[in-house]
């Protein structure tokens, strides 16, 4: 197996892009947790990222299509009728690694490249996505540029969704120069996303390639505590509405809520909280205000069941005297992966002779919304240590490659069908 310099170099230097110290980073050894990947949506660091992205297209004799969500496509045309996409996304977490999307992007444009430079006759039409905020880390929706592709959330109700500034979705992207003034003419019937696995189990198992089954299921909560700012000193116990203490309890409720699950229902279900502003935040003062999300997420319906049934009882129980609003920001059952696909996956695996299993996924993927409009899989290669969504996130170039190989084959079995 060569380990093809060209994807390499293009990795390592994307992954200069939104790092705080710009540095290019080229082993695990050079990783610094103080040193993360920044790359909303919709921001300046997001927009430098796609003009990378989109300079390398057009150097590479491709014109990128960009619809009303700001997603960019690329497209070998095929002979026959059908189109198999590849895609991911190009927008980060807040600090955190240079692989989660971009890999899937680049790779997914590098398989394009050795497909047109090794004159394959592709008989299918032959597409690369990268879409726009999977993150959800600038607006407060995930999977928005997927969502919007395949119709899931309305393009004027997309549009409005505003990010962490107060700016819609719309004004972003029309200020980045990202906003296409129509939609990609198809949809999919074959998707594949290559990804990281960001998880331990593939190092654990000593598996090169994850053959992924489902994708979790998850419930994002967005909850509000209002109670009574006040004096911390002068202000007896008995007489507080302190917003922080409830939503305390609400935190460890949630963390109790899926330990239990997860041991009621055998699987893995998780629950974070991760987002918390206290309002004002300051230690003589206390907080009159907090706003939280909450992320559930189960591989099984039922057990994701639970935990929204546990969590919601707590939110309407009436305590400290504060009063507490939430909305669902998002819900979605487990996405099963396409059995079509998953096959087309395996027969490339076998053919190169790696070493592979299946499993689910329990982060989520642009795959999720696709996957409702057409057959979708996706690969996964393992993370060290699976740490992702951290500055240390971290897959060797060699498991790039191999996934890489494999999303290839995959293509070609898919073409074939
Ligand atoms: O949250 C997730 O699981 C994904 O990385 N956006
Ligand atoms: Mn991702
Ligand atoms: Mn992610």
């Amino acid at each position: 197996m060569e380990d093809n310099d060209r994807i390499k170099k293009i990795l390592i230097e994307q992954g200069s892009i939104g790092r705080e110290n710009g540095k290019k980073i080229s082993s695990y050894g050079e990783l610094s947790i103080n040193d993360g990947v920044t790359r909303p949506a919709g921001t300046d660091l997001d927009k430098k990222t796609r003009d990378y992205y989109t300079e390398l297209c057009k150097k590479n004799g491709f014109d990128p299509f960009v619809d009303v969500f700001g997603n960019i496509f690329v497209t070998i045309e095929g002979t026959d009728p059908g189109i198999i996409m590849m895609g991911s996304h190009l927008d980060s977490v807040v600090h955190g690694g240079m692989f989660d999307g971009a890999m899937g992007v680049f790779s997914s444009f590098e398989v394009l490249l050795r497909l047109k430079e090794s004159g394959y006759k592709n008989r299918k039409t032959i597409v690369v996505a990268a879409f726009t905020g999977e993150e959800g880390s600038a607006f407060h929706q995930p999977m928005l540029g997927s969502n919007g592709f395949t119709g899931n959330i309305p393009k004027e109700k997309l549009w409005a969704i505003k990010n962490r500034d107060g700016m819609d979705f719309k004004s972003a992207m029309q200020r980045i120069e990202y906003l296409g003034d129509s939609e990609f003419p198809g949809k999919p019937e074959y998707y594949l996303e290559y990804h990281i696995e960001q998880g331990p189990v593939l190092e654990e198992k000593k598996k090169q390639i994850g053959i992924v089954t489902s994708i979790t299921g998850q419930c994002v909560l967005s909850v509000e505590v209002h109670g009574t700012q006040g004096h911390s000193g002068t202000t007896p116990m008995e007489m507080r509405n302190d917003a922080l203490v409830r939503a305390a309890d609400i935190i460890a409720m949630v963390d109790r809520t899926a330990r239990e699950a997860s041991a009621k229902y055998k699987n893995h279900s998780v629950g974070t909280v991760g987002e918390l502003s206290v309002d004002p935040g300051r230690f003589n003062v206390i907080p009159g205000y907090v706003s939280m999300k909450i992320d559930l997420r189960s591989e099984h319906g039922d057990s994701l069941a639970y935990m929204k049934k546990g969590v919601i009882s707590e939110l309407e129980t009436k305590k400290n005297g504060v009063k507490i609003d939430y909305t669902i920001v998002t819900e979605v059952e487990p996405s099963i992966m396409s059995p079509e696909v998953m096959e087309a996956i395996r027969s490339s695996v076998k053919s190169l002779g790696f070493s592979y299993m299946d499993m689910p996924s329990g982060a989520g993927h642009d795959t999720i919304p696709i996957s409702k409009i057409s057959k979708a899989g996706m690969i996964f290669v393992p993370s060290i240590k699976g740490l992702s969504h951290t500055p240390l996130e971290w897959t060797d170039f060699e498991d790039v490659e191999r996934g890489l190989e494999v999303l290839e084959g995959a293509v070609k079995n898919l073409d074939k069908i």
